[in-house]
């Protein structure tokens, strides 16, 4: 028996409705709000796992809700080993899909797992994967949703200031390619040539609208081309990167690591940016990491900036960090950023906590 040793005694989940400072509107929806998904992994031990998933429409957090409930049924008692576990509850959940909702019910459960194996041991995340507490390089994604160029110019420029940021991201998509190219020339115009700038289309285009967008775009200097189309026509994707020179962008939508050695066997795309709840949290963003390396893929992150800042510290092909601050106020301390650089934070676990007075302020009912 060692000080590792947990058990696993409840799963308690609570959903929250968090106003977002800044609205985001893309080409796939408009986000006002976050509905999160609050998951508290208790053990006989007295240690409680922590995670948060993100529920995309209002109802989706009652939905993983329900499938957490399942995989607590399927796992009371056990002891936590993240790798043992992830393995039985994927299993359990075959019939079910392994996509979509099981998958990021059963992340959000592996994140809950690592972060009480962290806790356990006392020491941040990234030390427990064999990493090291250190900065990591940030985008700034709080904002540049499709809007008219003057205000995407301004909402960059604050964008930047607000952390000194070397990176923000613009959403495109609009009716028409120049539209899209106002836009961008305008935010590169007001943040100058040092800034890096990538663009996001949110699955927004045709295969074809994607090649003439893409070509037209080689001459902005922009960082990378987000997922230009749907996200699994990856035979598509893979047109368009051969068509377009600047690298294209998928991932977030990689429902665990064996998408993405199909996305990777495809050649569907030059960069790749796994999401930690569709990924399969912890265990499958290890996966991934695996995957990218072998490949020689530059992999970034997905949201949830707080629990991906340690896992890009143990990518061995990081790219960059999204930072988004929409879990933050209902977190006891919210991940601190310092000249656009994300801090992971020197203590036991991932480091996320809930703020219960913010928590009971914007409770959502399930
Ligand atoms: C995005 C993120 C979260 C909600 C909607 C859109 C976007 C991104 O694709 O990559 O930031
Ligand atoms: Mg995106």
């Amino acid at each position: 028996m060692t000080g590792l040793e947990l058990t696993i005694r409840d799963l308690r989940t609570r959903a929250v409705l968090v106003p977002m400072a800044r609205p985001l509107a893309t080409r796939i929806g408009s986000f006002e709000a976050a509905p999160l998904l609050l998951i508290d992994l208790e053990t006989e031990e007295g240690v409680t796992g922590h995670a948060y998933l993100f529920g995309y429409l209002r109802r989706g957090c009652a939905f993983m809700a329900a499938v957490l409930d399942y995989i607590l049924e399927t796992t009371r008692g056990r002891t936590i080993a993240p790798t043992d576990l992830y393995g039985t509850v994927t299993k359990s959940l075959t019939l079910a899909g392994h996509q979509g909702i099981a998958t990021m019910a059963a992340s959000g459960f592996d994140v809950a797992c690592w972060d009480a194996l962290a806790q356990a041991a006392g020491v941040p995340l990234v030390t427990l994967l064999g990493g090291t507490v250190q900065p990591v390089r940030a985008y700034n994604s709080n904002g540049l949703g499709l809007m008219s160029p003057e205000a995407a110019a301004a909402e960059a420029r604050e964008l930047v200031a607000e952390g000194n940021f070397g990176c923000v991201k613009v959403r495109v998509g609009r009716e028409t390619l120049a539209e899209d190219l106002a836009a961008v020339r305008a935010v590169r115009r007001a943040v100058g040539d040092d800034i890096v700038l990538p663009c996001d289309f949110n699955q927004g285009l045709t295969v074809m609208e994607a090649i003439a967008r893409g070509r037209a775009f080689d001459h902005e200097d922009l960082h990378w081309i987000e997922e230009p189309i749907v996200y699994d026509d990856l035979d598509g994707c893979a047109r368009i990167a051969r068509e377009v020179a600047t690298p294209i962008q998928i991932g977030e939508n990689f429902y665990g690591p064996k998408a993405m050695a199909e996305a990777i066997a495809a050649r569907a795309g030059d960069y790749m940016m796994p999401d930690l709840q569709r990924i399969g949290g912890v265990t499958g963003w290890l996966r991934a990491a695996a995957l990218a390396e072998a490949a020689g893929i530059e992999m970034s992150s997905h949201l949830f900036p707080e629990v991906s800042s340690h896992l890009l510290a143990v990518t061995p092909t990081r790219h960059w960090l999204e930072y988004v601050n929409w879990a933050a106020p209902i977190l006891a301390e919210p991940l601190k950023i310092e000249d656009g650089q994300a801090l992971i934070p020197d203590r036991p676990g991932t480091g996320v906590a809930w703020n219960e007075d913010a928590v009971a302020k914007y409770a959502l009912a399930l």
